[in-house]
């Protein structure tokens, strides 16, 4: 009797042990870190400036086409992926302060969806929520005048229920807004020269090579991919030819938070968050963003050598690999860093910002020197 409750202990104490490592799994839902296992061994896309038109009024005029597409991401097969203008991600579009803007966007999908301006500040009916679907083939117009200051912004698509599978599937791109009081401030400002878009963006796949956006029962975040993209591009580096660089990150993941850093903990700036540059540059070794979250970084690199290996997510955070591996292949002179960046005093942070609520600790010990 005694072995028979012995051995009947020993099966409960295996079951729930093991119930216990599978909860653990599905918990956590991916691997927390793939440092070293990544070869960066395609150069990483830049997004194309979308072309746009401007009308005898000044209105810039920008038509985007949302469609659906293949792409070779290194798997056996290309993946099935959307894409606005192409088939996976969306054009960067650019449009300055003061200037009239409208969007002509077409829904090539074959359902419905809608266009986002996250971070826009414009009015309510421009805003591509969930209450402004665009029917499959029709065309929306939203229009607006740009009145805030320079910031790297993005677009996705916005409605109920289906926001995260529609970004997942590839329906996101970078609005950087430029203000001509503030291009005189000497930062590299050459957009995919030394001035790159960093979208970064987690994946799941199945066996068969396509996007697998499906998540652990236990997991209220979301997908959590074991692959990390940057602008599309898996395993990415990207070579300069400037010391200094600019990045302009962008957590476009879904669910995963980022702690970007450098192999070698290198120090660099951080020169703007979601809302536009800072009224000063931050120094720092280490910067999070959570989904949805932009950061704009100034990082110096060493000439000529494939120096050190990439900014990366921090294991502590969250999982991650390697996210963009900058060579610098050449050299010209370390731009001097402005000590001011913005030009008048900055109104207090949106407390509800988590990135800038670091920032602000920082920022409150700095004096307003406009
Ligand atoms: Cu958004």
């Amino acid at each position: 009797m005694k072995k028979v409750v012995g051995s009947v202990l020993a099966l409960v104490v295996v079951a729930v042990a093991g119930l216990g490592i599978w909860f653990v799994a599905e918990y956590r839902g991916a691997r927390v870190d793939t440092v070293g296992k990544v070869d960066f061994d395609r150069p990483m896309a830049i997004p194309e400036i979308a072309g746009s038109t401007v009308e005898a009024d000044g209105t810039r005029v920008f038509e985007l086409d949302i469609q659906k597409g293949t792409t070779d991401l290194g798997k056996a097969q290309p993946t099935r992926t959307w894409g606005i203008n192409g088939p996976f991600l969306g054009p960067t579009l650019r449009a300055s302060r003061g200037e009239k803007v409208r969007i002509e966007a077409t829904n090539s999908l074959g359902e419905p969806t809608t266009l986002h301006w996250h971070g826009m500040h414009l009015p309510a009916e421009m805003d591509g929520g969930p209450h402004q679907m665009i029917e499959a083939g029709a065309t929306w117009e939203p229009h607006w005048e740009i009145n805030q200051p320079a910031a790297t912004l993005w677009y996705h698509p916005h409605l109920h229920g289906e926001t995260a599978s529609h970004v997942y599937n590839g329906l996101a791109g970078l609005f950087i807004l430029d203000d001509p009081s503030e291009s005189d401030l000497g930062l590299p400002d050459t957009y995919g020269v030394d001035d790159l878009p960093v979208m970064v963006q987690d994946k799941n796949f199945d066996d068969d090579g396509q996007f697998d956006d499906s998540h652990s029962i236990f997991s209220n975040l979301g997908v959590l991919g074991e692959e990390i993209l940057v602008n599309g591009t898996p395993s990415p580096y990207a070579e300069v030819g400037t010391e200094s660089v600019r990045l302009r990150l962008l957590n476009g993941s879904g669910g995963r938070t980022f702690n970007f850093t450098f192999d070698d903990a290198r120090t660099f700036e951080l020169i703007a968050t979601d809302g536009g540059l800072l009224d000063a540059p931050a120094a720092m070794d280490r910067l999070q963003l959570a989904p949805g979250e932009r950061a704009e970084i100034v990082v110096d690199f060493s000439p000529g050598r494939r120096p050190f290996s990439a900014a990366r997510s921090w294991p502590e955070t969250a999982t991650a690999s390697p996210a963009v591996t900058p060579v610098s292949t050449s050299c010209s002179c370390v731009r001097p860093r402005p000590s001011l960046l913005r030009r008048t005093c900055p109104g207090p942070l949106p407390p509800s910002i988590a990135s800038t609520r670091q920032l602000r600790r920082r920022l409150e010990a700095l004096s307003c020197r406009a």
